[in-house]
């Protein structure tokens, strides 16, 4: 079971779109092991955002990530980590596919409205970074009914 770090950005939530974007990763079958609803502070922002410090848009993806609260999720699964970033849509949301959130949801780069971790590596250091050991272990009454 793969582990991956999710978080709906002030964007998703201002415009009402928490329950929608939940939803999907419930309806999936995915398994939610850590929720909460935060502001975000610039020192946590620019560690989660660290790879991209050299990029332009570096100063103003930080002032819009802690400019309004945001919902932190850890969604849990087989596959979990890309399948995720299938369900979450291209990170322009104008080449994001219907059905995908940035597609049915985004129109511009910079409020694209969700961020799902890119792989392995960094769904671990995200989700300690955002959630440390602060975890829920739990197993659905419905997991034989979505796995074999
Ligand atoms: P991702 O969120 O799909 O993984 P990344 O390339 O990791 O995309 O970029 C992180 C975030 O930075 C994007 O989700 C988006 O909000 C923002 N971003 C990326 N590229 C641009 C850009 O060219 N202009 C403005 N914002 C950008
Ligand atoms: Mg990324």
């Amino acid at each position: 079971m793969e582990r991956t770090f999710i978080m709906i950005k002030p964007d998703g939530v201002q415009r009402g779109l928490v329950g929608d974007v939940i939803k999907r990763f419930e309806q999936k079958g995915f398994t939610l092991a850590g929720l909460k609803f935060m502001s975000v502070s610039k020192e946590l922002a620019e560690k989660h955002y660290g790879v991209h410090k050299e990029r332009p848009f570096f100063g103003s993806l930080i002032e819009f990530i802690t400019s309004s609260p945001v919902v932190a999720m850890v969604w849990q699964g087989k596959g979990a980590i890309a399948s995720s970033r299938q369900i979450i849509g291209a990170t322009n949301p104008l080449s994001a596919a219907p059905g995908t959130i940035r597609g049915d949801y985004g129109v511009d780069v910079g409020r694209n409205l969700i961020h799902g971790s890119d792989a392995p590596e960094t769904a671990q250091s995200e989700i300690a970074l955002w959630f440390g050991e602060d975890l829920v272990e739990w197993k659905p009454a419905a997991t034989p009914w979505i796995y074999e």
